[in-house]
């Protein structure tokens, strides 16, 4: 988490955020145990190496690869523990990679695709999406059909294991996935730590993650595993 707007947004969804910064995955477990869900922010690329591909852009040098491999980490922890998960942006992209899928790196070189901003230089003024329905995202925006920002040069391209879209814009992009299984795991490609002021449906995205959250004691003692360390 490195914005003032997710911790805020979090903050107001009732949650405590602890922000778990990279290290050794031993020192990393050890701030995850005390969590009662995950929320995976936006940041740099995901190194396209990560899903077996090579850079194709100049955006190369915006990787951090010790950070793409503590959060593909922590993911694997959260399927395992079911701990509800919440991603924003690279987030949705971390949590796709960590589970097989692969990304578009750059949607400025596919025609038709460039209207989503991140450039820098040409930034979106935000677009419609559907949301599809039965996801677990519809029950929480409450409609089909909302309206979001758009700051992003990368997007879903092949599905992770285990998730489905649950997102497009008009002109097909993933903008949203989840686990299609009991795991709370809903990612969005917008940034809904942006919109607070004026859009319930990204308020709602936080109060979601918040309201899945089971405290960490509870889960403990519900388990007859103690999580190796
Ligand atoms: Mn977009």
């Amino acid at each position: 988490m490195q914005k003032r707007g997710y911790i805020g947004a979090l903050i107001d969804a009732g949650c405590v955020p602890l922000p778990i910064p990279p290290g050794p995955p031993d020192r990393i477990r050890v701030l995850y145990e005390f969590c009662d869900g995950l929320l995976l922010a936006g940041g740099k690329d995901v190194d396209p190496r990560a899903y077996g591909r090579s850079p194709v852009t100049v955006y190369e040098d915006e990787c951090q690869p010790d950070l793409d491999q503590l959060e593909f980490t922590l993911v694997g922890w959260a399927r395992e523990d079911r701990l509800p998960l919440l991603g924003i942006c690279r987030g949705a992209q971390v949590l796709n990679v960590a589970l097989g899928g692969t990304l578009w790196q750059d949607l400025t070189l596919q025609a038709g695709l460039a209207g989503h901003g991140g450039d820098g230089a040409d930034p979106s003024p935000g677009h419609d999406v559907r949301i599809e329905s039965g996801s677990r995202l519809l029950g929480i925006a409450g409609r089909r059909h909302v309206y979001v920002n758009s700051i992003h040069h990368q997007a879903i391209r092949e599905l992770g294991k285990g998730l489905r879209v649950s997102a497009r814009a008009p002109d097909g992009v993933v903008e949203a996935i989840e686990s299609t299984g009991d795991w709370f795991a809903v990612a969005v490609q917008w940034h809904p730590e942006e919109m607070l002021a004026g859009a319930g449906h990204a308020a709602a995205l936080f109060a979601a993650l918040a309201g899945v959250c089971v405290p960490a004691q509870a889960r403990a003692a519900s388990s007859a595993r103690v999580p190796a360390v």
